[in-house]
């Protein structure tokens, strides 16, 4: 037994040598076109409120009979209750629906001893929101931010015959965390995407990113270990090249004229890369996204974004997807006559990006910057710097994405001012060839979109409620004359509740004809508004949130197109739909 084994820190002090948040973007590993093992399925489980595991460090206690036992252990990380992984654990039990803080997840894990020279590599898609790791009793590592995969090396923890790998995952919202306690979804907590174990050689590639260079494409990759180079294959395009690797970073550029992916013609090439015996593969589509003054242009043509805004929730599974969840996002947006989603507010299943890619819809992406963060805080900025660092590189080879955000609806401070331009200049580094962006402020007093942050985006995101928060939809047109805004502006939200049951009122607010009449207003007033380039209203489905509690809402925000079902279509679907026909035809 470790020498504090069951002794209490200091409360301050108890969970400091486990805060390192040394597992983030550089941690990371390629994993598309890898054959992973599968560590999902049931894992020991237990709830940990007073945080007791780490206090008493429960992962030092190696798995003994209980009646061999010579300490009274609080816990059986080895035994006892079992969870599936992934899952919310909000969604298993009734008890556990409100719980917020720390739980473990406990499996026992087989590996055999590896060949020289090979690796092995932990990667978890996502634990919401800080996650420690612990293998046969060490702490290996923790990973901040509740929506982007984390990778850490287990080359050497990993021992041959049984191991015991350890999941301390906790869900409790604080002040200094991206995002903080307050916000307008659903505190979902546990290991909710996939975990995995990869084996590699002693060269692992880290990285690759694919795009369209001045005239051709060029590709760059991070290799660690060995390798001097690397040889990177495009076969469809007869591309086949080795890069030499300095410092495990390559780059090249090959003259090619690919075919552009668009909505229309979502084009995909494989490419393969291989560096020292380790391969990977994906599947990339090349496309240009610009703005000219107030315009878009995708692929050098002018557009008109027809989007909605949609969060990861289900009903059932909380904010677990599964491919069949996200494809029938997809086909209620296609029938919605959509091409673009937003997928607020966090960084959501990385399938989300590659269906998009397949299928042709143009994404938003964001990172949780939300409300008032505590933006003086530079832990909170490393903590936002990284998840959004990990978002790029996870989908910088998606051509669906078009955005980035990075942030929604913040108070214009100084610190906030300075905070994002961060975020911006680091979006800009990590990915120079898409447009940023934030849903900005708007100075209702003036009638005018008045932000700082504007100015170094390249699209402006407005939310605004006219119809439902605000009254006078005239507002919206003096908000475009005063603001004379000099690029684009793309609704990102707009909308208003409707409650389709029995218990929803016949008219008025939170009845599905007033959300109809909303719709109708605003695309009535939209249309008049040649600076707006694209809207993507709130919101696709219904989604639980525990703040949103009178009679209608009843835990959900019901201001889906689509009820929490995902499946009853409220008629404000069919408005926006006959709207976007009509855009449509104009952009063909
Ligand atoms: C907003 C927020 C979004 C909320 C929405 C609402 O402005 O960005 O997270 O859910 O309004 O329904 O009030």
């Amino acid at each position: 037994l470790a020498d504090n084994a069951l002794q209490c820190l200091h409360d301050e002090d108890y969970d400091r040598p486990y805060n390192l948040q040394n597992l983030n973007a550089e941690t990371l590993i390629f994993t598309r076109g890898r054959e992973g093992r599968s560590l999902d399925g049931e894992w020991n489980f237990c709830v940990d409120l007073l945080d007791t595991g780490l206090r008493q460090k429960w992962f030092s206690m190696l798995p003994e009979a209980p009646e061999k036992r010579i300490e009274p252990w609080d816990y059986d990380p080895y035994e006892g209750e079992t969870v599936p992984v992934p899952s919310c654990w909000q969604m298993l039990k009734e008890k556990w629906y409100f719980f917020e803080g720390s739980a473990w997840y406990t499996k026992s894990v087989s590996v055999d001893e590896l060949s020289p020279g090979r690796r092995r590599f932990l990667r978890i898609g996502a634990a919401q929101y800080d996650c420690k790791i612990f293998i046969n009793g060490t702490f290996i590592g923790n990973h901040y931010g509740g929506s982007t995969p984390f990778c850490v090396e287990v080359s050497d923890t990993l021992l041959p015959g049984q191991n015991w790998v350890m999941l301390c995952v906790n869900n409790t919202r604080t002040l200094d965390r991206v995002p903080m306690r307050n916000t307008d979804w659903f505190n979902y907590g546990g290991v909710y995407r996939e975990v995995a174990l990869y084996e590699t050689g002693s060269t692992v590639i880290r990285d690759v990113f694919a795009r369209l260079s001045d005239n051709g494409i060029c590709v760059s990759v991070v290799a660690d270990g060995p390798a001097e180079d690397a040889r990177v294959r495009i076969p469809e395009l007869n591309i086949d090249a080795v890069v030499a690797l300095d410092g495990g970073r390559g780059h090249i550029a090959f003259k090619a004229s690919p075919e552009r992916w668009s909505p229309d013609t979502p084009k995909l090439y494989d490419i393969e890369v291989e560096a020292g015996g380790d391969r990977v593969h994906d599947k990339v589509g090349f496309r240009t996204i610009e703005r000219r003054g107030t315009e878009l242009f995708l692929n050098g043509k002018p557009f008109f974004l027809r989007g909605i805004s949609v969060h990861e929730d289900d009903e059932t599974a909380g904010k677990c997807t599964s491919e069949e969840d996200l494809r029938r996002r997809f086909a209620d947006a296609r029938a919605l006559g959509c091409n673009f989603l937003r997928l607020a507010h966090y960084p959501h299943h990385e399938r989300a990006a590659e269906i998009a890619d397949e299928l042709g819809f143009l994404l938003w992406e964001e990172v949780p910057v939300y409300w008032a963060i505590d933006f003086a805080n530079p832990d909170t900025r490393r903590d936002a710097e990284n998840q959004l660092r990990e978002l790029i590189r996870r989908d910088r080879n998606r051509a669906s994405v078009i955005i980035w955000s990075v942030g929604n609806e913040n108070p214009d401070t100084d610190a906030r001012l300075e905070f994002m331009r961060g975020l911006v200049e680091l979006a800009r580094e990590e990915d120079p060839t898409r447009l940023l962006s934030a849903a900005c402020l708007v100075n209702h007093a003036k009638l005018k979109i008045e932000d700082r942050l504007a100015s170094h985006i390249d699209v402006i995101g407005l939310n605004e409620y006219y119809g439902w928060y605000e009254e006078n939809f005239d507002e919206l047109i003096s908000i475009g004359q005063n603001s004379n805004p000099d690029r684009p502006v793309v609704i990102s939200e707009t909308g208003a509740d409707g409650d389709h049951t029995d218990l929803g009122p016949k008219s008025g607010l939170f009845s599905i004809d007033y959300q109809r009449e909303v719709y109708e207003r605003q695309i009535e007033t939209l249309r008049e508004l040649s600076y707006i380039k694209g809207i993507s209203p709130w919101i696709l489905y219904d989604f639980r949130v525990e703040r949103r509690q009178n009679v209608f809402q009843r835990g959900f925000n019901r201001k889906g197109l689509i009820a929490a079902d995902k499946k009853t279509r409220k008629p404000a679907f069919d408005v926006l739909r006959a709207f976007y026909a009509e855009m449509r035809k104009k952009d063909a």
